[in-house]
């Protein structure tokens, strides 16, 4: 086999001809479909001399092909792997192709397939090229009209892009539609189905007055799983008018769902198409993370509408531009729509869960990367979360009303183009005046900055100083790093609980309590005037840059902040701090056998913000739940798998024990008989009374557990409810799953929940549980959701079992990517990167993960994605 070509930024070119029009025909059938596309194409005027037109085409059989109505012969193209060569053709014609096509056994998910008696589309990044020939990159942009054919019994619902322009019946049962997209596009946003569908319809009057239909096509029985996702829409259209002054475009948007998709969602002009997951909910099926997710998830498609299809890419290496972009005005929408605290932890916990991994392994990537060989393999935390960190650190150094200035030029500049990442910060810095020069590094290096910070206080002259130093960790391919512009978000803190004025030396006027520093070089410190005495910093506040900062903070200074931080994001994270030095603290006794203890004053701070009358519930639970046995590994350089799990479960059980008398009367406190409403006082309740039981099951008996369950009216407090059971080893465990699965077998979605509470169980047998589940009948390696459910949730979200000694888990993953090389190449190098982090464990770990990555290696027909994840991790 050949080796897998890599693409670099550096040789980018734009496009030699232009597609002014796409018509396409896609004759669907039951075991092959026919797609005859015509394309408007005109050279460009840049082109160079004799330059050949080029498409890309995957697993299509060319049936015919004319140039302005002439048929060509063999000897007037070549057709070689995956390009179509042109040679000699002229200013401006019309290309015409037939092609054979076979969505019916497409497993890869991508192009035309055909999933649950639904023929989808999914074109991101390089699909299209799965359906017609195609200059299949996203600088080439066009008006499209596409009709569709098919059997009108078995699919009435005939969808594209755009407006419906016409409809009708045909010979043999068969029926069309025409669909015309009034806005050009890339090829990456076509999308077209064909299914049996129910349709929930609504309307969203624009704030200028013109009427949207909304449309959402659901499997017959979801219809009634839809509310939500509607009335998420109707709120990210509004807030995007009122944020951003942005409406919407068409005159309908349409969204379907379906069970078989490799992604969340995807933005396809007018015609998004959306894993299930994040549509189809109700209270007895769906909890209120779930609830928030399809509420963060539909606002994120549809804010795509502008920062990403009005405005697209010029190629894929500025990925971050449309991502990063779009993930920080779906994190700005949820903060808007519930608590921006809260909202702030769990982007920051996915963060540090995800990127900071990524950034720190074998596929490290700046958020601009400069090479792939697998796009798919790009769409990345470091992509999207990442680059939304950086988005937010721009906000952070321009403020809101400069932001949303270069925000509008941008859109003035670049409405209906296809651009690169520079024309962002240049709009930003145009419209604000603000020098983005060395920021602009945020885009090309790669690795977590890490920020040291030393504390001097003069008692004499009142000074109190900070010294921030940085280092940019060598990564894959980059080493030497110059510094990068950091916003440090901070204030200082009296002992008394009060803010202290922020008055740097040299400025005659007094400072505000909080302010946003400025950190730029290797090494650089700010000195504060006035400072009576020695204060406490409060620094990085709702954490202001993507960094790690390391801090000499002790015990008793981490309790001070995590009880009186006015930034509600530091208090809870002084308690991970405290809870991770203290869990890493354990771990070397842990294995010299030592008697382990908890400090006093750690459990009574955890006493005082467990029974705080004022704080937001939900604060209080995100503050008292243990960093994961992932989390904390990460924070060691060889991980101790073992230890790290027994000293987070001795902490658990002692602060289970100890405060035994305070979970049961909160838990109590939090029930609640009423009915389920969705405001962010009860999600607060429901969240902090699940944190209860997670540790009163640690000290009371399953029949317990077992009653929360039952009496659950809800799936939030069953699956709470659920979980904490799948961890013990007690009857009352195996019948709940009983009965869950009785409950729910009819339900897809819900069975997701099952197969995953397992897969993380903690008792033991896990994993043989967990290999009885991938062969049970409701379990299926096609369907992406499920093998995330079960497999991956068990690689990623069960290091104790996983990392088992005798290397089964390892065989378990390695035997799952070698399966889906074949099916579904995308979920199989997704999966393959469970073994990114191997060099950090024990030699005898590394040994028996290196082997199974040599096995995948090895592998026939090794798809480019699986070979990319794979390789750069054996390097
Ligand atoms: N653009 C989508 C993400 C997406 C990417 C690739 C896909 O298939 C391989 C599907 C969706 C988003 O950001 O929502
Ligand atoms: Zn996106």
């Amino acid at each position: 086999m050949t080796e897998p070509v890599e693409k670099h930024l550096k040789d980018y070119k734009r496009p030699d001809f232009n597609v002014e029009t796409v018509e396409l025909h896609v004759d669907i059938c039951e075991t092959e479909t026919h797609v005859t596309a015509t394309l408007g194409v005109a050279k460009s005027p840049e082109a160079a001399e004799g330059a050949p037109f080029l498409l890309d085409g995957k697993e299509l059989e060319l049936l015919e092909i004319e140039v302005d109505g002439r048929t060509l012969s063999e000897v007037d193209y070549t057709l070689e792997g995956e390009v179509l060569t042109l040679p000699g053709m002229p200013e401006a014609f019309s290309l015409k192709t037939k092609v054979k096509i076979h969505p019916e056994t497409n497993t890869s998910l991508e192009g035309l397939y055909f999933a649950d008696g639904t023929f989808l589309t999914q074109c991101e990044a390089e699909g299209f090229r799965r359906i017609t020939f195609f200059p299949d990159r996203p600088d080439v942009m066009s008006s499209y009209r596409c009709t569709v054919v098919a059997d009108k019994a078995k699919y009435p619902v005939l969808l594209a892009n755009g407006n419906l322009v016409e409809e009708g019946a045909l010979a043999d049962g068969r029926h069309f539609a025409t669909w015309e997209d009034p806005h050009k596009k890339p090829s990456y946003l076509f999308a077209m189905v064909a299914g049996d569908l129910a349709c929930r319809k609504d309307s969203f009057t624009t704030a200028s007055g013109r009427e949207v239909a909304l449309r959402f096509y659901v499997d017959h029985q979801d219809a009634d799983k839809c509310e939500h996702a509607i009335e998420s829409l109707k709120k990210s259209m509004a807030w995007d008018e009122e944020t951003f002054g942005l409406e919407y475009d068409l005159d309908i948007y349409m969204v379907v769902a379906t069970h078989s998709f490799n992604a969340g969602a995807m933005e396809n002009k007018g015609l998004n198409v959306f894993n299930s997951k994040y549509v189809l909910a109700k209270p007895e099926t769906a909890t209120d993370t779930d609830f928030q997710n399809i509420e963060g998830v539909i606002g994120h498609e549809y804010f795509h509408n502008w920062t990403g299809n009005r405005v697209t890419l010029c190629n894929w290496f500025q990925l971050s531009l449309k991502e990063g972009l779009t993930v920080f005005r779906d994190q700005e929408f949820s903060s808007d729509m519930g608590s921006r605290a809260v909202k702030r932890i769990s982007d920051v916990r996915v963060l540090r869960a995800a990127q900071f991994p990524e950034d720190a392994g074998p596929m490290a990537h700046p958020i601009r990367p400069e090479s792939y060989i697998e796009m798919n393999n790009f769409y990345t935390a470091t992509v999207y979360n990442k680059g939304a960190e950086v988005i937010r650190m721009i906000h952070t150094f321009l403020g809101p009303d400069a932001f949303r200035k270069g925000m509008d030029l941008y859109f003035e500049r670049h409405d209906g183009g296809a651009v690169a990442c520079e024309e962002f910060v240049k709009a930003m810095e145009d419209a604000s005046g603000v020098d983005l020069t060395r920021f602009r590094l945020w885009y090309s290096q790669a690795g977590t900055p890490k920020v040291t910070v030393d504390r001097a206080y003069d008692a004499e002259t009142k000074h109190y100083t900070l010294t921030f130093t940085q280092a940019v960790p060598d990564t894959p391919g980059q080493s030497n790093k110059k510094p990068m512009q950091i916003p440090v978000k901070m204030g200082l803190i009296g002992a008394d609980g009060m803010p202290i004025p922020l008055t740097l030396e040299g400025e005659s006027a007094q400072g505000p309590l909080e302010r946003v520093l400025s950190f730029s070089a290797n090494m650089e410190s700010f000195t504060f005037t006035g400072v009576e005495d020695e204060p406490i910093p409060s620094l990085f506040r709702g954490f202001s840059a993507p960094v790690t900062k390391v801090v000499d903070f002790t015990e008793e200074e981490l309790i001070f902040l995590m009880g009186n931080d006015p930034d509600p994001f530091n208090r809870w994270d002084a308690a991970q701090q405290l809870f991770a030095d203290t869990i890493l603290g354990m771990v070397a006794d842990v294995r010299d056998d030592k008697k382990l203890s908890l400090s006093e004053p750690l459990v009574a701070a955890v006493k005082k913000t467990l029974t705080h009358d004022t704080l937001d519930k939900a604060l209080i639970a995100q503050a008292l739940t243990l960093p994961s046995e992932t989390e904390l590994g990460d924070r060691m350089a060889h991980i101790d798998v073992d230890g790290i799990h027994a000293a987070r479960e001795f902490v658990a059980d002692t602060l289970a024990e100890k405060l035994k008398m305070s979970w049961r009367a909160v838990f109590e406190e939090c029930a609640d008989d009423g009915p389920y409403t969705l405001d962010s006082e009860s999600i607060a309740r429901r969240r902090l009374k699940s944190l209860c039981l997670t540790y009163l099951a640690r000290v009371e008996t399953p029949i317990t557990t077992f009653e929360a369950f039952a009496s659950a009216t809800n799936m939030t407090d069953e699956l709470a409810a659920l979980t904490v059971l799948s961890d013990l080893d007690a009857e009352e465990s195996e019948k709940a799953m009983g009965l869950f699965y009785e409950a729910w077998k009819a339900d897809t979605l819900v069975l997701d929940k099952w197969f995953m509470t397992q897969a993380t169980s903690k008792r033991p047998g896990t994993l043989e549980r967990v290999k009885a589940l991938a062969e049970h009948p409701d379990f299926d390696i096609k369907n992406p959701n499920k093998v995330r459910s079960l497999i991956g949730a068990f690689c990623q979200g069960n290091p104790w079992h996983f990392h088992r000694k005798d290397g089964k888990g390892y065989d378990l993953l390695a035997d799952t990517v070698i399966t889906l090389n074949a099916i579904n190449p995308s979920i199989a190098a997704r999966m393959a990167s469970g073994f990114n982090r191997w060099k950090r464990y024990d030699e005898e770990r590394q040994g028996l993960m290196k082997a199974r990555l040599e096995r995948i290696k090895n592998t026939e027909n090794l798809a480019s994605g699986v070979f990319e994840i794979v390789s750069k991790a054996l390097i």
